[in-house]
């Protein structure tokens, strides 16, 4: 379920969920299993969730809705966004992704293909593409934490991996390596419980990363510690980068990142004599516009390290055989695509085939470089989970026509022209991890019929797509979906469901044979050809537009919560219990110099606005560091009232203005802000 791959146990009896526990076999979790999985069964009977199709009656966003048929409700989308592709173009018409579930984000992108818009919009610009295109740039792959075989040393780079079983990785093979006798190293401003076992923790603050990389190829490539056939034989431009990196000194770093010089020296030591040792990373190295020069920084240390494409580094995974993402989304039905879309405009790194949230509320918003006038939006909750809600809530009040997706009535859903009520995980058949880059996917059967007259994102979109594309490009079923991706593994619902999960064989060093998949054919330390428009040929640390001063004198940043996923489930009981409010944690010095007591609600300011939280004051931050909790809301207030969504939203105080040239990613880690007490409560 979510992000996650945990095999779970779960008891039905009269069609209700009675019980759900971890599965000791699961291939990834071990048993284990989270908060937010034991809390599904409320899920599925929550009387908050949508249970059949909603019309606007009233205003936009004014909350008025009458219920409709699928028929009469499909059939009004078909026909809002057809109206605008004869009007103005299929590229008016956006199609907008949250974190991908399941096979629903592939049906999705099929949906934009056979209707012919190039603008699939999805958070990538602040997940996971950053690190996996940086990746297909500098190494020719995506490289994943390989946590299934022995390390020496396994890194967390800006990864809780804890709280977030980040990556496909499931915590509980991380604990496995450490009672092997791995070593962790931690890299994060929090001292998270993982940090706390750690024999490295690294303390820095927030969005200076790319230095303290950039000092780790320092400390390694002046005292010669890297692996020296492999940089002879497998890298390009290793005398360029030597040379560079000679400006960025661990006495540097340590005036950046606020780590000491010493421990900066002797953790950049330690990853280069851990045979192999590989690096877990996080969103926190991505959540900047400096992504690409960090992700390459890191990139270019596992690579002079030995620590490429090895058992237990950093690996190049296998996929099982089956249909690949490019067929299954019909990639060949828009040829034009890279011309076409948004990013053309922008110039941003050519790999990147999803729109940035950013461009699409631009294109509806000025109509730059032209406009958009509609969107189908699925699995996402922009007015939450976008920089700058306020942009956000301007661009959807703006659209012609809006339609979206989801279990429960949202802030983002609130403002649409038609509501569609999806069945959650636990009720289709779905597969996860498809396309995800690591080898693995895992089968989620359907256990529990959807409530009320709830259907499946993948059968929506296919009765959409038969409506706008034609039925030849469609299915008969969403069965029949999941059939045609199975087919070339050999097999089929069934028998994969019996699996369980379905791996890639598993191969490593495969550049021996055919080399790396970079213009060189080597690992690029330097660009050898400038594909990327605004890239320099070797990573540079930029300084922040907006530094901390007088005014805003601390650093924002955030980490996921345990019992949530972003800006789900505040409406489920027993989380809501277990986290009624949203926390920002701070430092005992950063409390008492300003006067802030524990559990007091206070102003978190920034450039752009303020927004409300309550103040956890632990010694397990830095100080000067603000760790706020993103993606909340109030459900109780209303999803339509301002107060539900501005109050303690995070997104309302950052900004889409600074944007990394290769990704568009905004600022999330590292914002200047400032406190203060909320005088009358
Ligand atoms: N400031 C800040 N912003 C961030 C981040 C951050 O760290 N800091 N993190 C970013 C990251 S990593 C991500 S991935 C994005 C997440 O961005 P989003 O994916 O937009 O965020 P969610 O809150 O998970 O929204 C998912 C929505 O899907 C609904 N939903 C759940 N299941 C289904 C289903 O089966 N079908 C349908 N149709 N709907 C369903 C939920 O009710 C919810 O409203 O946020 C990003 N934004
Ligand atoms: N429970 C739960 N699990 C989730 C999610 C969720 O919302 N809830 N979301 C899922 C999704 S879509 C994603 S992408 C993953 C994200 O998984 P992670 O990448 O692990 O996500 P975060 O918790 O946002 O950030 C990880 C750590 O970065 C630290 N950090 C903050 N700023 C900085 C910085 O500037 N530099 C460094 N080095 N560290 C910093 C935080 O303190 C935090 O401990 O989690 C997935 N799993
Ligand atoms: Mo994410």
């Amino acid at each position: 379920m979510d992000h996650g791959g945990c095999r779970l146990k779960v008891k039905v009896e009269d069609g209700r969920i009675t019980e759900i526990k971890g599965d000791r076999e699961g291939y990834l979790n071990s048993g284990y299993s989270c908060h937010k999985a034991r809390a599904m069964a409320e899920v599925h009977e929550s009387t908050h969730r949508l249970k059949t199709p909603l019309i606007r009656t009233g205003k936009r966003g004014a909350g008025q809705w009458r219920d409709a048929s699928w028929q009469e409700a499909l059939d009004m989308i078909a026909f809002g966004l057809d109206k605008v592709r004869k009007r103005d173009g299929a590229k008016s018409v956006a199609f907008c992704q949250g974190m991908p579930k399941g096979l629903e984000h592939f049906a999705l992108i099929r949906l934009a293909n056979t209707f012919g818009s190039p603008n699939l919009v999805a958070v990538q610009d602040v997940c996971h593409a950053p690190r996996e295109l940086t990746g297909r740039h500098i190494c020719g792959f995506y490289p994943v934490a390989d946590v299934h075989s022995r390390s020496d040393l396994i890194v967390l780079w800006g990864s809780n991996s804890r709280v977030t079983n980040e990556e496909g990785i499931i915590n509980s093979q991380i604990l496995a390596r450490i009672k092997e006798g791995a070593e962790l190293m931690v890299i994060d401003p929090r001292k998270t419980s993982l940090a706390a076992r750690a024999g490295f923790h690294l303390p820095l603050r927030p969005g200076t990363d790319c230095a303290l990389a950039l000092a780790f190829l320092n400390v390694i490539i002046t005292e010669k510690l890297f692996d020296q056939a492999f940089v002879a034989n497998w890298t390009e431009g290793f005398e360029a980068l030597a040379e560079h990196v000679k400006n960025f000194d661990p006495q540097w770093a340590a005036g950046v990142t606020g780590v000491g010089p010493g421990l900066i020296a002797r953790a950049a030591r330690a990853y280069a004599g851990a045979q192999p040792a590989c690096m877990a990373w996080g969103n926190a190295v991505e959540q900047t516009p400096a992504a690409f020069d960090t992700i390459r920084c890191m990139i270019s240390l596992m690579a002079i390290c030995g620590n490429l494409d090895v058992p237990g580094g950093n690996i190049r995974a296998a996929e099982p055989k089956l249909l690949p993402p490019g067929k299954f989304v019909r990639a060949d039905l828009v040829p034009e695509k890279r011309l076409e879309y948004l990013n053309a405009f922008y110039e941003t790194s050519p790999k990147l085939m999803t729109v940035p949230p950013a461009f699409f509320r631009r294109a509806v918003i000025d109509e730059t470089p032209y406009p958009v006038r509609a969107a189908y939006m699925q699995c996402t909750n922009p007015m939450l989970s976008y920089a700058d809600s306020r942009m956000t809530q301007k661009a959807l009040l703006k659209l012609e026509f809006f339609a979206v997706s989801d279990i429960v009535m949202t802030p983002t859903a609130a403002l649409a022209d038609v509501v569609l009520p999806a069945a959650s995980q636990f009720e289709f058949d779905d597969i996860g991890h498809y396309g995800l880059g690591h080898g693995i996917i895992l089968a989620r059967p359907k256990i529990v019929e959807p409530p009320g007259r709830c259907l499946p994102d993948m059968a929506i979109i296919n009765e959409l797509g038969r409506r706008l594309a034609g039925t030849e490009l469609w299915f008969d079923s969403h069965g029949q979906m999941i059939e045609a991706l199975l087919a070339p593994s050999g097999h089929n619902w069934e028998s994969f469901v019996q699996q369980g999960y379905l791996a890639g064989q598993k191969a490593f060093r495969q550049y021996e044979k055919k080399g790396f998949s970079t213009p060189s054919g080597k690992v690029e330390l330097a660009l050898s050809i400038n594909s990327l428009p605004g890239a320099t040929v070797l990573p540079q640390y930029v300084r922040p537009e907006h530094e901390t001063d007088d005014e805003f004198p601390l650093l924002l940043t955030s980490a996921k919560s345990p019992n949530y996923l972003h800006s789900s489930y505040r409406w489920v009981q027993s989380l809501r219990r277990r986290e009624p409010l949203p926390i920002a944690q701070i430092h005992p010095d950063t409390a008492e110099s300003l006067g802030i007591e524990a559990g007091q609600e206070v102003w978190i300011k920034t450039r752009y606005a303020k927004i409300l939280q309550t103040v956890d004051v632990t010694e397990n931050i830095q100080p000067g560091v603000v760790c706020a909790v993103h993606g909340w809301w109030f459900p109780e207030i209303g999803a339509h009232r301002l107060q539900s969504w501005q109050k303690s939203n995070l997104n309302m105080i950052t900004s889409a203005d600074i944007l990394g040239r290769e990704f568009c990613t905004p600022v999330l880690r590292g914002i200047a802000c400032s406190l203060s007490p909320l005088e009358n409560p």
